[in-house]
């Protein structure tokens, strides 16, 4: 059965775009998932094992085949061993763009990326000062140069601590050193990941899934944080700022320049490169009123949160951006750009522009992206858009008008800046119980989810049941969307608070940033916890992942969980072909770690299981 686009999306502009789609003869995602289904149930379930080539082999989840794969692995043993290459691949992803964050950090202190400087100071001092790298007599650079020394360190680290893990509760920090889970190296942990799952190595589910939990943690504290981190000193810590999100943001008369993916380092070029009074210009000459740059996905969180530019959409979105007939150029570079991309733009005149040295896709003009003269390249491609716009097909456009005001920039930093500098009113306003906890909602879109769907069903109860969201990744642009980042969404909330966002002029959804941002989330819980001298898992606090689909939405989880939030997810994942390891992820961890997952597609029951959690948590604290 065919979807309708209403059935598709929840959102307005995306049903638009999809039924132009549709109209065209283009194909989108929704429809190459048709052609998949039924999808194969042994990659549901996990249990198909491709690790050596005597595989693959299989295990019969109805107990009549086999039961064993050649080597002897059971369900078990590949479910735990596939879900721990998900959470390795995801940290990855995440730590390998911390790295290179870092290497442009470094490059800079080197004087080799003159595009790059040091834009929050405070934030340079203050993260020095935790690696103990003294400050006297030295020059920003030279404090810059041994941070980033000790930052490069943390990845091929192999006897730990990584640092930011010490800023986690004691108790937090003391379970996860009984539990031998404490992160060594970030490398280290990925590396373990690909040597236990070959075949003949760790064969025990649990101890695979602890090895797991290691490495996750050597992202949400580790990579992610770092990325994050950094990003903050070489392009500024986001602060409160207004911005506009979905399909409409796209202009008729200006060039539309979409950025996608991952990194700020190429993102922040191109937002000024796009300034450039040369090009602006050009773009005259070529009939055009401006250069308008749009994001999509993380890259476009990044320089939404720190510079107020527009977002075009979330993941499922990417597509339906190039549908518009109205992109003179899609650049990428890292995660999450679906290769469809390629045959897609080559439908319309959009130029399909990848610059990492890592990533390519079908159908792209190549203009690689180096530190060294990052900001000519980025007026190389900005150029390549401008010149692009006369191609535009103007019977082939249509923009849809829905575009939404947002509130965005909410750091951690910023977010103790609005309560006055200190946790303090939001503790008491837990306490007091106008505020009945906190939810972090994050994560992707996913094709079995109709897009935006379970995001904003779940924020919505959230706040209506006084829980305030802070939110990141697609979520955050999902709920923008909704029109849920605005103070004006607090009439949305329940009573308490609802008060709370008013007196401060807050919307009741916070917008926290990017994916590897979720480490600002653990700051803020750390922070949180610390005040009030308990462990991040006595918090009233619960995490969800409505619409999760990529890797890097497993390696997350699992540090969250393991940093003691129990975390909802609405998408299954590849574990319910062992009962152990699914009894394990969603009762034993609590046992162990102090948090574990639910399953649950449906946003409503989704969201009374975290709110059920966080009453649950309030008792236990003494609170009603
Ligand atoms: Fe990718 Fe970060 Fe998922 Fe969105 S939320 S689809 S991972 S862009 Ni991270
Ligand atoms: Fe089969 Fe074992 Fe090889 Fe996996 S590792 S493919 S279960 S023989």
């Amino acid at each position: 059965m065919k979807q309708t686009a209403f059935e598709k999306s929840i959102d307005p502009a995306s049903q638009k775009m999809l039924e132009k789609a549709e109209n065209e003869g283009i194909e989108t995602a929704w429809d190459r998932y048709e052609k998949q289904l039924p999808q194969c149930s042994f990659g549901q379930l996990g249990i198909c094992c491709r690790n050596c080539n005597m595989g693959p082999c299989r295990i019969d989840p109805f107990g009549e085949g086999a039961e064993k794969g050649i080597c002897g692995a059971t369900a078990d043993i590949i479910v735990a061993r596939n879900l721990l290459r998900m959470i390795a691949a995801g940290a990855a992803a995440h730590s390998d763009h911390a790295r290179d964050a870092v290497l442009t950090f470094k490059k800079m202190t080197e004087g080799e990326a003159g595009s790059y400087g040091i834009k929050d100071k405070t934030k340079l001092f203050s993260l020095a000062s935790e690696y103990g790298i003294s400050l006297e007599g030295k020059s920003h650079e030279e404090v810059a140069g041994e941070l980033a020394s000790a930052l490069l360190a943390e990845f091929g680290k192999q006897e730990g601590p990584i640092q930011y893990t010490r800023r986690a509760p004691e108790a937090r920090l003391r379970l996860w050193t009984s539990l031998g889970i404490e992160p060594r190296g970030v490398d280290r942990e990925i590396v373990e990941c690909m040597h236990r799952t070959h075949i003949g190595v760790d064969n025990d589910a649990t101890h695979i899934l602890l090895h797991g939990l290691r490495t996750s943690l050597s992202d949400g504290w580790g990579g992610s944080m770092i990325a994050t981190e950094i990003q903050d000193v070489l392009f500024g810590t986001p602060e409160p700022k207004k911005s506009t999100v979905n399909l409409g943001v796209l202009s008729h008369d200006k060039v539309n320049v979409i950025i996608h993916g991952h990194e700020p380092i190429l993102s922040e070029m191109i937002v000024q490169a796009a300034e450039d009074p040369e090009l602006l210009e050009l773009a005259k000459e070529k009939g055009a009123a401006g250069i308008n740059v749009a994001g999509i996905c993380c890259t476009g969180n990044e320089t939404l949160m720190r510079h107020g530019t527009p977002i075009a959409g979330n993941f499922l979105q990417q597509e339906l951006a190039v549908v518009t007939g109205a992109v003179e150029a899609m650049i990428v570079d890292v995660q999450c750009i679906m290769p469809a991309l390629g045959n897609l733009t080559g439908c319309y005149h959009t130029k399909f522009i990848s610059t990492s040295p890592k990533a390519d896709f079908p159908g792209t003009v190549r203009m690689e992206f180096h530190e060294e003269r990052a900001y000519d390249t980025a007026r190389e491609i900005v150029r390549t858009a401008v010149e692009n716009f006369p191609n535009r097909n103007i019977e082939k456009v249509n923009i849809p008008e829905e575009k939404q005001e947002c509130m965005v920039g909410f750091s951690a930093e910023a977010i103790l800046k609005a309560l006055g500098g200190s946790p303090a009113p939001l503790i008491d306003a837990i306490a007091g119980g106008a505020v009945k906890g906190i939810g972090a909602v994050v994560g992707c879109n996913n094709v079995k989810v109709q897009h935006n769907y379970g995001h904003v069903n779940l924020v919505k109860e959230l706040i209506k049941n006084n829980v305030l969201v802070v939110t990141t990744g697609c979520n955050a642009i999902a709920c923008a969307e909704a029109g849920l980042l605005v103070p004006e969404a607090a009439a949305q909330a329940g009573d308490g608070l609802k008060g709370v966002c008013e007196a401060l002029g807050i919307p009741p959804v916070l917008h926290m940033g990017s994916c590897v941002d979720i480490s600002r989330i653990l700051v803020l819980a750390s922070a949180i916890a610390k005040s009030l001298g308990v462990d991040i898992s006595d918090l009233p606090a619960a995490g969800a992942a409505p619409e999760w689909m990529s890797e890097k939405a497993v390696s997350i989880g699992a540090y969250v969980v393991s940093s003691g939030v129990f975390t909802v997810l609405g998408t299954v994942p590849p574990v319910l072909g062992s009962q152990a390891v699914t009894a394990l992820l969603t009762k034993g961890l609590d046992n162990v770690i102090g948090a574990s997952f639910a399953v649950e597609p449906d946003p409503f029951k989704a969201a009374n299981l975290m709110l059920e959690h966080i009453e649950g948590k309030r008792k236990a604290l003494g609170l009603n």
